[in-house]
């Protein structure tokens, strides 16, 4: 991709000479002739670097330098002057400019190693910012899932209850976890089961709203986090995901999988107002699920758990076993769809 490069000076002969010699470089050259045409062409065209002259009418090339660092850009900003004045140039240094160059430039090289040495930092800064957003990103997801992982969501609850707290908000936490999952190992090997954590993670994420997003709690439990959602709101997110994952067939190595699983779903503030016991909550949910036949959901009650769950009835027992040719048999479909 060609850098470009924002030229600012007020006398066209200049602007025209500067651009000329820019482009000939292989760089894209944008004009500019008084600061304040120059910060709207910044805003719009985002250049690589800025080179500008020091004195133009309307607003000078000192000002323009304050404004563009003043917006917290990283872009870096060569100062051109005619008149050496050494209170400017240190003004200019002070405030962040790359480098202050006399006019007229006798040797149009010293413009254009100035050019390339900022040019090549800038390079680097872009080449770190890549490498540590892939950094930010790697630490907060599972690599097999791709889901968001355990220290993730550990962040992401606390934010998320004072951010509900702050604003008065209630949200919820959705606990998953894969039926008989040990079943699925054992007839298809670990690859088979990690085939199907992933083809079953990959659905929970695009069937979520985007405002949601799911982690892996560990092993095959997966968790749900519901910003702003009223009890109804994770109904309908919950029944909607309970849908598609019934009707998800995973193919691997020519058989078929098919798996079903249990959730649990605690609210904040209803059900707990600190993590923990939001969490715990949220897992006593689910394994009321697994103990009423699993293939549900179970939404602790205002109450707590206990007489508070609100549960959907129960679905018919689950013809589980695996079926020749390592298919499984499709699972009974539960009454609370
Ligand atoms: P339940 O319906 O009660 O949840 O039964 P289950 O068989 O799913 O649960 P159990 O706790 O007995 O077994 C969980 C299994 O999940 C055992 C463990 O080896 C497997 N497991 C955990 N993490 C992974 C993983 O990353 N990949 C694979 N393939 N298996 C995993
Ligand atoms: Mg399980």
């Amino acid at each position: 991709m060609e850098e470009k490069i924002l030229v600012v000076d007020d006398e066209a002969d200049i602007r025209h000479l500067l651009g000329l010699t820019l482009e000939s470089e292989g760089y894209t050259i944008i004009t500019a002739e008084n600061g304040q045409e120059a910060l709207a062409q910044f805003t719009h065209h985002c250049p690589d670097l800025v080179v500008t002259d020091i004195k133009m009418p309307t607003q000078d090339g000192v000002a323009l330098l304050k404004a563009i660092k003043a917006s917290g850009s990283e872009v870096d900003i060569i100062m051109l002057t005619g008149h050496s004045d050494e209170g400017t140039a240190i003004e200019c240094l002070r405030h962040g400019a790359y480098d202050y160059l006399r006019k007229p430039l006798d040797e149009i090289e010293i413009l254009l190693v100035s050019v390339e040495r900022a040019l090549q930092k800038r390079r680097l800064e872009l080449q770190n910012d890549a490498l540590l957003r892939q950094l930010e990103e790697l630490a907060m997801t599972d690599p097999l899932t791709g889901l968001y992982n355990y220290r993730y969501l550990q962040k992401c609850l606390d934010t998320e209850i004072i951010r509900a707290q702050r604003f008065a908000h209630p949200f919820c936490f959705v606990m998953l976890d894969i039926d008989d999952f040990k079943r699925v190992n054992d007839t298809f090997g670990h690859v088979g089961g990690d085939a199907v954590l992933k083809a079953l993670s990959d659905s929970i994420r695009a069937t979520l709203r985007t405002c949601d997003s799911a982690y892996r709690y560990g092993g095959e439990e997966l968790s749900i986090l519901m910003p702003e959602t009223s009890r109804d709101g994770a109904l309908v997110a919950i029944e909607r995901l309970m849908g598609v994952i019934r009707s998800q067939r995973v193919v691997y190595d020519r058989h078929t999988i098919q798996v079903t699983v249990s959730m649990g779903r605690a609210a904040y503030p209803a059900q707990a107002e600190e993590k923990t016991a939001l969490i715990r909550c949220a897992d006593q949910a689910l394994y009321a699920a697994k103990r009423a036949g699993k293939n549900r959901w179970v939404f602790a009650g205002d109450t707590g758990i206990g007489s508070g769950i609100q549960e959907p009835p129960p679905a018919p027992p689950r013809r589980g076993r695996p079926l020749r040719g390592g298919r499984y048999s499709p699972p009974g479909r539960g009454r609370n769809e």
